[in-house]
């Protein structure tokens, strides 16, 4: 059911593997073409233009931006407790694993009487968009919020589809997420229009309610409309890196359990007919019954059909190759946003692994673990880009700000230093600068 790329005999290159590996494309550029226009339109009129864009794609308009804080607290009292019970726990671990990431600063004597010093600073208003449609993932609420509060994040706003079916406000499960978090700032606005709304706000919202600030971030997956807002929108606050679909690799050995990698498999296709699932072994035999139970499987699961699109589609696949070395250039090369390790020593062949998003270690760390309750961020780096990004983490929202302290003496002992580097540059008003501290320069000039 998979296709099959044999690289066995061959000796690519990085560059050349990254041409040759299955992979998804997604046209970001065209996107930002096609929602250019309500970006400016929400940008210009706020508020308002954004309920207009909502209106003509998710085709219902609440009565106001914001949520009101009875339909949240509704949404929390509605809950299945099981689902509440689970959530709960999610966000323990997930808080237990983002606290841990807290950097401590750090004060560097670089020479005597001058410091260095790091210090980390929260970015002060976070903007998070949690998409509709399709995809409905509490889970990625708290994905993004738990590492901006542990960061120390002091404002957090939510936005989230408004839904024709809930009154026009938001799925209740993601209101009652972010009420479990502690959210009660949350936007019903979708789409490209959140994402310009939470960039630039709007003096007021539509029933003459209070401003909508804008923020100084924005974290979130969405679609390829979002993507590109986000990408027009960056001159203007920070974002995180672009999502394209969702993807897995799996590098496994001919000790690994067909069944478990079919489903690992399957269940990253579920998400996006677009989403990739690549399996890398050094076992025709692995290879073949992993098909197998693909092709026995996936057609009892609830998405049967996206499954299908995602499995079959080129950007997926199964690769052989000569032996694991062979498969940890490959993997390294395709930089999996999801990378699971079914192999013996999987610990030690994981430890050899420099890109991908996360790291799955045997066969008891499975994706979906790490979807909603392991400890680490779901929200990773997809299409190669873990080659040079990482995941969402309390770094995300946290900057360092360089503190920089030096006393007389300390300055002096550099001062030649600085000053031959100046007049280097051309720049002799930078030595002078110097000089002015330790020298009188209008005696010297007349
Ligand atoms: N695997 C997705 C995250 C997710 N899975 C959300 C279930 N819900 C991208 O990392
Ligand atoms: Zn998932």
């Amino acid at each position: 059911m998979l296709n099959y790329l044999d690289l066995r005999g061959t000796t690519l290159s990085t560059a050349e593997l990254r041409r040759t590996l299955p992979r998804g494309e997604v046209d970001v550029a065209s996107a930002a073409a096609s929602v250019q226009p309500v970006v400016d339109a929400v940008a210009r009129d706020g508020a308002s233009a954004a309920l207009d864009a909502g209106e003509r794609f998710d085709k219902v308009r609440p009565t106001s931006v914001r949520v009101p804080s009875g339909v949240i607290d509704e949404a929390l009292s509605g809950l299945d407790p099981k689902i509440a019970e689970a959530l709960a726990e999610a966000i323990e671990r997930n808080r237990r694993g983002h606290a841990a990431q807290h950097p401590q600063g750090k004060v560097t004597e670089v020479a005597p009487g001058g410091t260095v010093t790091e210090r980390w600073v929260p970015v002060e208003r976070v903007g998070l968009y949690v998409p509709g449609g399709r995809a409905v993932y509490p889970s990625s609420v708290l994905m993004n919020v738990v590492p901006a509060q542990e960061a120390g994040v002091s404002s957090l706003v939510v936005s989230s589809p408004p839904q024709p079916e809930f009154g026009g406000w938001p799925h209740p499960t993601i209101l009652a997420a972010c009420a479990l978090l502690g959210v009660d700032e949350v936007w019903a606005v979708g789409g490209a229009q959140a994402v310009a709304l939470m960039a630039y706000g709007s003096p007021e919202d539509v029933d003459g309610g209070a401003a909508l600030e804008p923020v100084d971030m924005i974290t979130g997956p969405g679609n390829v409309f979002v993507t590109a807002a986000k990408r027009l929108v960056r001159s203007e606050v920070g974002i995180d890196s672009e999502a394209g679909p969702t993807e897995i690799a799996v590098l496994a050995d001919d000790s690994a359990n067909p069944v478990q990698v079919a489903y690992d498999l399957i269940s990253q296709a579920e998400h996006d007919p677009m989403a990739a699932s690549v399996l890398v072994t050094d076992s025709p035999e692995l290879a073949d019954a992993v098909d197998r139970e693909i092709a026995a499987r996936y057609s009892r699961t609830l998405n049967t059909e996206r499954v299908a699109e995602a499995l079959e589609g080129k950007q997926s696949g199964i690769v052989l190759v000569d032996d694991l070395d062979a498969g940890l250039r490959v993997v390294d090369a395709y930089a999996a946003e999801h990378l699971e390790v079914h192999t013996r020593n999987a610990r030690d062949v994981a430890a050899r692994v420099r890109n991908a998003g996360a790291i799955f270690v045997g066969a008891f760390s499975p994706v979906p673990l790490g979807d909603y309750a392991a400890g680490s961020n779901h929200v990773l780096p997809t299409s190669g880009s873990a080659r040079h990004s990482s995941g969402l983490s309390v770094y995300t929202f946290l900057r360092n700000v360089y503190m920089i302290d030096y006393d007389e003496a300390a300055l002096k002992d550099v001062s030649e230093t600085v000053i031959a580097l100046a007049d280097a540059e051309a720049l002799p008003a930078h030595g002078e600068a110097i000089r002015a501290r330790f020298e009188d320069l209008d005696a010297e000039e007349g």
